[in-house]
C-alpha cells in the first residue's frame, strides 16, 4: 500500500481573507498528516465550472505535479463529481476537497463510538453525489491508491450500499443519542453547575480545561486535538462541582454534514448554564475567528446565556487586546484575560466561576421560631448548609436545587 505524503493545494477566490484561508487549509493538510509541496491560489470570482481552476492553469499544475511528485491534489473549496473527475484526468493525481480532509481529520480522531458513528455518516453523505467522479481519491481515503473510479453498475451498487449504511448508522445514532440523554438526566438531578468551554480550535481549550480541574486531557497544537466531549469536575464549595465539558473546537467554513453531525453532542455542551468563550488572543486573525464562533453560536441557538470571554495566550508578547474588550462591552460579556499554559488569570477565572454559580447553589429563608413543621420539612427535603438563630428566626442556608 502506498502512503500518501505530499500535496498540492489549490484555491480559487479574490476575497480579502483568501490567503488566511489557505494557510488555514495548510494547517489542516499538515494536520492530516501531509507534506504540502505548494500553494496555487487563483485570482477569480469564482471556480471554473467544469475543472475548479481555469484550464490554462490545470496544464501548469499537471507539470508542476510529475515534476514535484505530487500524490494528492486538495481543492479549498467544495467540490462537485464533474470537477473532481476532470481534475483527476487532467492532472494525473488523486483529488479531494476541504471537506473531505476534514472530514478524514475527524475519522482518524473520533474515539467514542458516537464520535466514530457521526463522523461516517458525515462522510457517507457527503460520498454519495459525488461518487462518479470519486476514484483515486475515494480508494485513498479506504486504504491504498491503485483502482480507478467504478464503473456505471458498479457505481449503482455502491450507492444502494451506502444508503443502507447511511440508514443503519442513523439507527444505531439514534440509539446512543437516547441513552446520552438519560446519563445527561441523571447529571442535572444531581444539581450541579455545568460550564461549557466552546471557541476556535487551536485555541486552548482543552489546556485550560486541565488547568481549571486538574486532569490531563489531550492537548496538542493541531486542528481538531478534541473531538468527542470530554466532561471534567471542577472542585467548587461545599461538595458542590463545576462541570466543565469540552468539546470540539469550531472552524471557518466548517462543513454542513459535520455540523449536521455534531449537532447533537454540541447541543449537550451548549445547554450548559454558562459559555466559556476561549479566544487565542496571540493568532493575528483571532477577530475573525472569533466572529465565526458567534455566528455558529448564534445558529445553534446559544448565544443567549452568559458568556465569559477568556483572552488566552496572553503569555504572548505584544498583544492588543482593546478590540476585544470593545466587543465584549457591547455584548456584555465578562473578559478573563489568562494563559492556560502559565496559568496567568487561571486563578481569577476560577473565582469568577465560583462566584457566578454560588447564587445557584445557595438559598436562605427564615423558619419562625415555632414552626417546626416548616423546619422539619427543610431537613427533609433539602441538603442544610447553614443553620443560624436570629433574633426574627431561624436561618437556615441550603442548597437550592437546579
Ligand atoms: N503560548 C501559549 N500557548 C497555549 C496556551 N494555551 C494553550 N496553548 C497551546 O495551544 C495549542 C492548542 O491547545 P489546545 O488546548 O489543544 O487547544 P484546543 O482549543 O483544545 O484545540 P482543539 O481541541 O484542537 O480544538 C497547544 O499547543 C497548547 O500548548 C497559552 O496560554 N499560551
Ligand atoms: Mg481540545
Amino acid at each position: 500500500m502506498e502512503e500518501i505524503k505530499t500535496c498540492l493545494l489549490l484555491g480559487v477566490s479574490d476575497r480579502g481573507d483568501a490567503e488566511a484561508s489557505m494557510a488555514e487549509l495548510e494547517q489542516l493538510a499538515q494536520t492530516a498528516g501531509l507534506e504540502v509541496q505548494g500553494v496555487l491560489l487563483q485570482q477569480r470570482t469564482k471556480p471554473d465550472n467544469a475543472t475548479y481552476i481555469g484550464a490554462g492553469k490545470t496544464e501548469e499544475m499537471r507539470e508542476f505535479i510529475e515534476h514535484h511528485e505530487i500524490d494528492l491534489v486538495i481543492a479549498n473549496g467544495e467540490l462537485t463529481a464533474g470537477q473532481i473527475r476532470n481534475l483527476e484526468d487532467r492532472l494525473d493525481a488523486a483529488v479531494i476537497d476541504r471537506t473531505m480532509l476534514i472530514l478524514d481529520i475527524f475519522a482518524q480522531r473520533a474515539r467514542s463510538a458516537e464520535g466514530r458513528l457521526q463522523v461516517e455518516l458525515a462522510q457517507l453523505k457527503y460520498r454519495l453525489p459525488r461518487l462518479a467522479g470519486l476514484g483515486e481519491s475515494l480508494s485513498r481515503l479506504g486504504g491504498g491508491i491503485g483502482t480507478r473510479g467504478p464503473g456505471e453498475t458498479k457505481l449503482e451498487t455502491d450507492r444502494r450500499h451506502i444508503r443502507r449504511r447511511i440508514k443503519a448508522l442513523e439507527h444505531a445514532l439514534g440509539d446512543v443519542k437516547q441513552r446520552r440523554q438519560t446519563t445527561r438526566r441523571g447529571r442535572l438531578r444531581g444539581g450541579n453547575a455545568t460550564a461549557a468551554l466552546v471557541g476556535y480550535t487551536n485555541a486552548g481549550k482543552s489546556t485550560l480545561l486541565n488547568r481549571l480541574c486538574g486532569s490531563e486531557v489531550y492537548a496538542e497544537d493541531q486542528l481538531f486535538a478534541t473531538l468527542d466531549p470530554t466532561v471534567r469536575k471542577m472542585q467548587g464549595v461545599k461538595g458542590r462541582e463545576i462541570l466543565l465539558s469540552d468539546t470540539v473546537g469550531f472552524l471557518r467554513d466548517l462543513p454542513h454534514t459535520l455540523i449536521d453531525a455534531f449537532r447533537s453532542t454540541l447541543e449537550e455542551s451548549l445547554s450548559a448554564d454558562l459559555l466559556l468563550l476561549v479566544v487565542d488572543a496571540a493568532d493575528k486573525e483571532a477577530e475573525a475567528r472569533l466572529q465565526v464562533v458567534r455566528d455558529l453560536l448564534h445558529s445553534l441557538e446559544a448565544d443567549q446565556k452568559p458568556i465569559f470571554l477568556i483572552l488566552n495566550k496572553t503569555d504572548c508578547e505584544n498583544l492588543d487586546l482593546t478590540p476585544f474588550y470593545t466587543i465584549a462591552s457591547k455584548e456584555k460579556m465578562k473578559v478573563f484575560p489568562i494563559s492556560a499554559k502559565t496559568g496567568m488569570g487561571c486563578e481569577e477565572l476560577k473565582t469568577a466561576l465560583l462566584r457566578h454559580f454560588a447564587g445557584e447553589w445557595e438559598k436562605t429563608v427564615l423558619v419562625p421560631y415555632g414552626d417546626g413543621a416548616a423546619l422539619a420539612a427543610l431537613y427533609r427535603d433539602k441538603v442544610i448548609l447553614r443553620r443560624e438563630e436570629t433574633d426574627e428566626g431561624i436561618k437556615i442556608t441550603y442548597a437550592a436545587e437546579k
